[in-house]
């Protein structure tokens, strides 16, 4: 029986750069979730009796808030749910998915890169049609819908098995509990030459992949060990825990630095790589030298041509307006567009759909193709692995030679976490009003040519984004970029991005922290970092 429930709004409902992420005793609230969820699906028209995809990366609260999920989609009128077995699924295995069935879209229950647990993180991302998160259109009418709601529809019905495979009925609607990895590990045997592969690890190339105990242990002991030939164990990590071990599923120096530590080994394995909570991140990092994401996106793009899916040639890079400017070169000189988006991937999904750009990628670890609408990260290492065996050369020779022939952008994000949220938007006030009178001053980092906040206008709708960050270029191509985190569920994270480009003739081999020291100092002096936010140093240097 349907059940029509009154309840009132919740004024912190408004969807961040990727979903609405709360801690968990938020969304344990009474109605907490129940409320997002109708607001969802009172802001879409046109789903009933349609599919919709379910599945999440196994945190804490996933199974429950599955099954309140499965209820309010009976209620609603969805025809079909399928659902992941466990209620597991990735976020790239359910944008795959939700195009493979094509499902009217999807739910994605993650917070990502945020740790898990009872004292942690949960989130929902409404995905739509085409594989993709939802659009800012989208997200802005379910916000506003959350401000008003008073009552959602929940079927009363007992909880469904989703341990086992199999289709059950929920009143009018029919459950498919499906496997969540085999569709989308054939999609990867579609793209990548998984011979070459298979023949380089029996030949002795090793690797390990930590999947940081979550979501992607399943998919990478299906794909690396069992259809690769990797040993057992290559895959580190490889259960998916609901509170991912207690470790932050984050795949950075900080966070995956039993990979990092291994790798840098004297019998270091000569790949490795890891994802994050959702699967959707990657780390790489060969023996004894560490890619950085933006470095590995430009690598990426300009060796793609390798791999049976994109032997054709790529029709474009987007990249966010943050990561590094590598991908640009390689896209000049592949004579193709290139496209600079505000960050989060939603900015993407128009461009790929419109054939416009064929790889994305971001700073923050994540790249991705058009074969699904969200940044992968099993499929950002098998490229590498193919990149690398079809050149038969060793990572650092790959990253050496990109930039003996590109040159080399010196890149680092400084993150200072759980700040005071007046603090934080105070410091960005202060630097938003100045912005007009930097050019043509000088700082420890140079002589500012151009300062803004960034703004994007989708060039297939014309849709309008502001307030994307702040970005100070100096005249000799160096860039700092300050923004706010919008996936924090503490206080506020204020990211600093700072940037130095190094022509191929240039010394292509100091440090990361030495290239970039003036420009950091000028960060501090531009933004008064210390001053705003009481904090020395950085709490996380990626
Ligand atoms: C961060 C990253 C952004 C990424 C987003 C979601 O957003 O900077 O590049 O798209 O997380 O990634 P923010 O607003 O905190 O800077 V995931 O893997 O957490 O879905
Ligand atoms: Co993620």
């Amino acid at each position: 029986m349907i059940q029509t429930v009154s309840t009132t709004p919740f004024n912190d409902q408004k969807p961040g750069t990727s979903g609405l992420r709360k801690k968990v005793k938020v969304f344990a609230q009474p109605h907490y979730a129940e409320n997002f969820v109708q607001s969802v699906f009172d802001s879409l028209e046109g789903f009933a009796g349609q599919t919709l995809v379910v599945g999440g990366d196994g945190r804490y609260l996933n199974r429950e808030v599955i099954q309140i999920v499965l209820k309010m989609a009976a209620a609603n009128g969805f025809g079909r749910v399928l659902v992941g077995q466990g209620g597991i699924l990735s976020t790239p295995a359910a944008s795959h998915l939700i195009r493979a069935s094509g499902a009217f879209g999807g739910l994605v229950l993650s917070a990502s890169h945020n740790p898990g647990g009872p004292d942690e993180d949960f989130g929902i991302k409404y995905n739509v049609g085409n594989g993709g998160p939802a659009p800012e259109k989208v997200t802005d009418a379910i916000h506003a819908r959350t401000l008003t709601i008073d009552q959602y529809r929940i079927l009363d019905a007992a909880d469904v098995d989703l341990d086992h495979i199999g289709t059950s009925r929920m009143g009018d609607m029919l459950v498919e509990v499906v496997d969540p990895v085999t569709g989308y590990a054939d999609l990867m045997e579609q793209l990548f030459d998984f011979g070459a592969i298979r023949a380089m690890i029996a030949g002795g190339f090793t690797l390990a992949f930590d999947s940081m105990s979550a979501v992607t242990g399943p998919y990478a002991v299906e794909i690396f060990e069992r259809r690769l030939g990797a040993p057992v164990g290559t895959v580190m990590n490889g259960t998916p825990l609901p509170d991912f071990g207690h470790h932050h599923p984050d795949p950075n120096l900080v966070h995956a630095k039993e990979l990092y530590d291994k790798m840098m080994a004297v019998d270091a394995p000569d790949f490795g790589a890891a994802s994050d909570g959702d699967g959707d991140r990657n780390l790489i990092i060969g023996r004894h030298c560490y890619v950085t994401p933006s470095d590995s996106l430009a690598v990426l793009a300009a060796n793609a041509h390798l791999a049976p899916g994109y032997k054709a040639g790529l029709k474009g890079i987007a990249r966010s307006m943050p990561t590094s400017g590598a991908a640009d070169r390689v896209a000049e000189k592949l004579g193709v567009a290139l496209y600079e988006t505000p960050t989060g991937w939603k900015f993407f999904g128009n461009l790929l759909d419109a054939g416009m750009a064929t790889i994305c990628g971001e700073e923050s670890a994540g790249t991705g193709s058009d074969h699904v609408r969200e940044k992968d990260g099993i499929w950002a290492v098998l490229l590498w692995l193919n990149i690398v065996a079809a050149r038969q050369q060793s990572v650092a020779a790959i990253m050496a030679d990109h930039w003996a022939t590109y040159g080399r952008n010196y890149y680092a994000r400084h993150d200072y976490e759980a700040i005071a949220t007046d603090r934080a938007d105070a410091l960005m006030a202060a630097l938003r009003g100045k912005i007009d009178s930097l050019a043509g001053t000088g700082n420890s980092g140079g002589t500012i040519s151009a300062a803004d906040d960034f703004a994007y206008t989708d060039p297939t709708d014309g849709s309008v984004s502001r307030n994307q960050g702040v970005r100070i270029l100096f005249e000799d191509g160096s860039r700092v970029v300050f923004r706010l985190s919008g996936t924090g569920t503490q206080g506020a994270t204020l990211r600093v991005y700072i940037e130095r480009y190094m022509a191929p003739d240039g010394d292509l081999n100091l440090a990361t922290g030495d290239a970039l020291a003036p420009l950091v100092a000028a960060a501090q002096e531009l933004a008064d970092i210390r001053g705003y936010t009481g904090m020395d140093a950085p709490s996380v240097i990626t």
